[in-house]
C-alpha cells in the first residue's frame, strides 16, 4: 500500500500504526522545520509544539530523548536530577546516528532503537498537541496522554 509520504514519513506512519490509536502523518506544504514553522503551518500556538530534543548523557554517552513544549527551553541542570548524570548537546550527527532521523524532523518515537525518553510536563495542558513525523514538513496530532503512552515517557518539570 502506498500513501504516498516520504520514506522518513512513512516510517513514523508504521511505527504509530502500531500504537492502536489513530494517528495519522499530515505532510504540508510549508515547512515545520522548527517548532514556530510547524505551528505557522499548522496554525496552533508555538507551545503546543511538540519538539522532540536529543541530547546525550556526559559519562554514559547514552542518547536522552525530551520533548519539550515548543516555547520552552530545556534547563539541562534541572534535568541531570532525574537522568543521574549531567546532559550534553548532541550534534547532528549523533542525532541521525542514534534516532535514524536529521534535526528538524526527529519524531517522539519510531527511532532506531529505543531512547530512554522525558515529556515536559507543560504539554499535558493541551488538548491536543504536534509533533514532528521524520522529516522537516510531516507532523501529526496527538493529545498528550497519548504522548505519554506511546513514549513511555516520565513527565517531568524541564524547566
Ligand atoms: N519539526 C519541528 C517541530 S514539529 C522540529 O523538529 N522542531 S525542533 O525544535 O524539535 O527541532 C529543532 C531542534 O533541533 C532545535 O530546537 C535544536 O534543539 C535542534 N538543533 C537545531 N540545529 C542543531 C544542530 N546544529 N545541532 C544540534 N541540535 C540542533
Amino acid at each position: 500500500m502506498s500513501s504516498g509520504l516520504k520514506k522518513s514519513a512513512e516510517k513514523v506512519q508504521t511505527a504509530l500504526n502500531k500504537f492502536g490509536f489513530e494517528l495519522n502523518v499530515v505532510e504540508l506544504p510549508k515547512s515545520t522545520r522548527t517548532a514556530q514553522e510547524a505551528a505557522n503551518a499548522i496554525g496552533c500556538t508555538v507551545s503546543q509544539i511538540a519538539k522532540s530534543l536529543v541530547f546525550k548523557g556526559k559519562t554514559t554517552q547514552k542518547p536522552l530523548l525530551i520533548i519539550a513544549s515548543g516555547t520552552n527551553r530545556v534547563n539541562e541542570k534541572a534535568v541531570k536530577n532525574y537522568v543521574g548524570e549531567e546532559l550534553e548537546k548532541a550534534d547532528a550527527k549523533f542525532v541521525s546516528e542514534h534516532t535514524g532521523f536529521a534535526i528538524g524532523g526527529v519524531p517522539p518515537v519510531g527511532h532506531k532503537n529505543p531512547i530512554v525518553t522525558f515529556i515536559d510536563e507543560d504539554l499535558l495542558q493541551y488538548e491536543e498537541i504536534w509533533a514532528a513525523d521524520g522529516t522537516p514538513n510531516a507532523v501529526f496530532k496527538l493529545t498528550p496522554k497519548v504522548l505519554v503512552e506511546i513514549t513511555k515517557g516520565r513527565v517531568i518539570n524541564i524547566k
